[in-house]
């Protein structure tokens, strides 16, 4: 076979097992007592732009106060972990917060070695050719894949290249983990996580982790209810997409998005709540799920952090918190940590 029928074969046998996940992550989620549905759903086509445009809302600020605190400290970021690196990015999405850090990065070495990774390829396509043009002598790399696979992909593809080449490309790793997405994350999968990336550096390597802060529930509720309904929308395309890709017929205003503080649970939670009784059928699974008055699907965990919790998981899982970066009103971090 050629290499680009092999390609064609393999993003099949790809879209295959993610229709399959999808199908019976559906299935599980439905058929449970307490409805849910995993929260990486929501970055379709659709739901990726959507988040896009959330990040631009008023109300919610962990992207621009994390973005000020790039553009504040990148100089000092990109100093710490020196100027040859390759960096490697879980979850990059727009990639637009990693740009501040890439012009500081190639203000001071000739060349960067970039290695976006996320679950869409619609966004790495069009933040890759952004990229490309922002730093013509960058070699950028997207990866569709989930974090723990893409690393490894991201690390052998810098290996091939320099065999390749046969030259040499960095040694030390910055990997990036920005966002707060590692909020979504159960504490105790948050932990496996940072265990497992630690296992793929080495002692010289970095991690640059972007984790929201504990803060008043008011500013953390308006952040997840923006007047303009956005992510409300965002939450409603879980269903969508289970009509596009399931054959299901979820009608999406029988639904009420609804995001609250849990302060027990130091999270932010977001539902969808039914507002009539009423039955839900899926195409793909030729099976139908009932949903009473008021019962909610949970869709959404987002955990706010304290200083103390941060440093505690870091060392926890090998790591060692070298600075703290923070916005003045303590809204959120981006904790730079070395394998310890
Ligand atoms: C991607 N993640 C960090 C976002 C968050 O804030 O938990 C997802 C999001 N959900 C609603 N608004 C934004």
């Amino acid at each position: 076979m050629r290499k680009q029928e092999e390609e064609v074969v393999e993003m099949t046998l790809q879209q295959n097992r993610e229709f399959e996940d999808f199908a019976s992550d559906v299935e599980r989620g439905l058929t449970t007592k307490s409805k849910y549905l995993s929260p990486k759903y929501f970055y379709d086509k659709v739901g990726s732009q959507l988040f896009e445009q959330i990040c631009l809302q008023p109300e919610y600020y962990p992207t621009r106060t994390e973005a000020s605190i790039l553009n504040k400290h990148a100089h000092v970021i990109s100093k710490m972990a020196g100027s040859n690196i390759k960096v490697i990015e879980l979850g990059s999405g727009s990639s637009s917060k990693t740009a501040i850090l890439l012009s500081y990065l190639s203000l001071q070495k000739k060349k960067i070695y970039y290695f976006p990774i996320d679950i869409s390829s619609s966004i790495l396509i069009e933040s890759t050719k952004r990229l490309k043009s922002q730093f013509p002598n960058a070699t950028i790399t997207g990866i569709r894949s989930d974090y723990n696979v893409g690393i490894d992909r991201a690390v052998a593809t810098a290996e091939c290249m320099a065999a390749e080449k046969n030259n040499e490309t960095p040694d030390t790793k910055l990997v990036l983990f920005l966002g707060s997405s590692i909020g979504n994350f159960e504490l105790m999968e948050a932990r496996a996580l940072l265990g497992s990336i630690r296992k793929k550096l080495h002692r010289n390597d970095f991690l640059l982790v972007g984790f929201d802060l504990q803060k008043d529930e008011a500013v953390l509720n308006a952040a997840y209810n923006d007047k303009a309904g956005i992510t409300a929308k965002f939450n409603l395309n879980l269903l969508a997409r289970i009509n596009r890709e399931l054959d299901g017929n979820l009608e999406l205003g029988k639904f009420e998005h609804c995001a609250f503080y849990n302060s027990e649970q130091q999270r932010m939670e977001m539902h969808l709540v039914s507002k009539t009784d009423q039955q839900l059928y899926i195409g793909a699974l030729g099976k139908t799920f009932v949903i009473r008055e008021g019962e909610s699907i949970h869709t959404e965990n987002s955990y706010k952090y304290t200083l103390n919790q941060i440093a505690a998981l870091a060392v926890d899982r090998g790591f060692t918190v070298k600075k703290n970066f923070i916005d003045k009103k303590r809204w959120f971090d981006v904790a730079f940590l070395s394998p310890s």
